[in-house]
């Protein structure tokens, strides 16, 4: 037992009640979401600490509260770690996560109604990419760009630069939330030369991908701004940095402060330091680089099962399933059955998808958040097993129960990170 359960067990039962479920859920279960992660202790220990106490408005040496001698201390180190891990030149670490990261970028450089080059949100982008649902797609004027899903997800750089042409967009984007494929950020880097754009990418997904260098970075193809949340493959806790060139620094920074937001969450920028330190150690890289080879191995065996995926499999850590092609059900009834069996993924729609986002085409899953408990590429073939057979057999309850053992004793032989000292239920 660690002293922050025995409190709240003691003080809260009622929150107290659902923290254990949770815990119990994360242990118990095969977490496929390619978003999410297990933290560190320690990571979780500095969220829970008294930085979370603190007000410190402003950034290291310039704040507009006293007793910053530890919050800049700790800002420092989080800056130096995330500048030394991806080679960058000025880092913002402040950004409370990943839409507020992206905002900040756009009110830095942009005026209401200038135009941003971003993917459309069926085929890989974000949500702050341009989907029309945003706000920044109301104050932005957003063109979107797609995926030829036919040729392995590659993108028609020709088109893109005549599209580019055409509208002159102020930011070139670059960055998915859903794309399986690798990005080139060299071609990209050459249609906003082209335009005299600035060169965006949102590398939230990769990013721990990218500290590993177990996939290319766009800093060093010569980007000059580059944003990613923490809490996905760089497996740090919930929050967003910016990184740029240094003469980027000064407009990026008072765009996220003063400009979008108030106090930075400095138990948060604590955690971020840690999870940046662990990155660089050698255990990381085997970490990311056995991340794309779980994802390869479970490509290739659903492959192997007829399983159809969008762009025909995956170069990073995720794949995208069509579930309607290959199991004749949408992505809600394949992520609900799936979460019978104790496999959580989440619904996803396909590029061009006819259907609508709560009943998308397909799901989405990915390989982080299983590799950092252990799992390696025997581990996804079964894994690919379960999901085939929970798929083909949706109404089969008898069928599903003997899953749900199965998944639940192979999953408690793998520890969380942060929940080990936990006895198994
Ligand atoms: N929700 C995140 C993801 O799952 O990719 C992006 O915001």
């Amino acid at each position: 037992m660690n002293s922050y359960r025995d409190l709240l067990s003691q003080n809260d039962p009622e929150v107290f009640q659902a923290l254990a479920g949770e815990e119990v859920r994360q242990r118990q279960g095969v977490e496929m979401i390619p978003s999410e992660n297990y933290t560190y202790p320690e990571v979780l220990a500095a969220l829970g600490s008294v930085f979370t106490n603190k007000y410190s408005e402003g950034y290291p040496g310039r704040r507009y509260y006293g007793g910053q001698t530890y919050t800049d201390r700790v800002e420092n180190l989080a800056r130096e770690r995330v500048c030394r891990l991806f080679r960058a030149e000025h880092a913002n670490v402040q950004p409370l996560s990943g839409s507020p990261m992206n905002q900040a970028v756009y009110l830095a450089y942009l005026k209401p109604g200038d135009t941003i080059l971003g993917m459309d949100l069926s085929h890989g982008g974000h949500l702050t990419h341009g989907a029309p649902v945003s706000h920044m797609g109301r104050i932005f004027h957003f063109v979107r760009y797609k995926t030829q899903p036919d040729r392995q997800g590659a993108i028609d750089f020709d088109a893109l630069l005549e599209v580019a042409k055409e509208t002159r967009p102020k930011i070139v984007l670059c960055g998915y939330t859903s794309y399986p494929r690798e990005y080139d950020y060299a071609a990209f880097r050459r249609v906003a030369d082209e335009v005299g754009a600035l060169a965006m990418a949102d590398v939230s997904h990769v990013a721990g991908l990218i500290a590993a260098d177990a996939l290319p970075s766009p800093l060093d193809a010569g980007f000059d701004v580059v944003t990613t949340t923490t809490h996905k493959s760089l497996r740090g806790p919930r929050g967003g940095m910016i990184l740029s060139k240094q003469a980027q620094a000064k407009i990026l920074d008072a765009s996220v402060f003063p400009g979008l937001q108030g106090g930075p969450h400095m138990n948060t920028i604590a955690a971020v330091a840690i999870a940046l330190k662990k990155a660089a150690e050698p255990a990381f890289r085997s970490y990311a680089l056995q991340v794309l080879r779980n994802a390869k191995t479970l490509a290739a065996a659903l492959l192997r099962e007829g399983v159809v995926l969008v762009t025909g499999g995956t170069d990073n850590h995720m794949l995208v399933v069509d579930t309607v092609a290959s199991f004749g059900m949408d992505g809600r009834q394949a992520e609900e059955v799936l979460d019978r069996v104790g496999i959580t993924t989440n619904k996803q729609v396909i590029p061009d998808d006819p259907r609508p986002p709560l009943r998308p085409s397909g799901i989405r899953v990915g390989t982080p958040a299983c590799t950092t408990r252990g799992m390696v590429e025997a581990d996804m073939e079964r894994i690919a097993g379960w999901m085939v057979e929970a798929l083909r057999h949706p109404e089969d309850t008898a069928h599903l129960e003997r899953l749900v053992g199965e998944v639940k004793a192979f999953c408690v032989a793998f520890p969380v990170p942060g929940l080990a000292a936990l006895a198994a239920e």
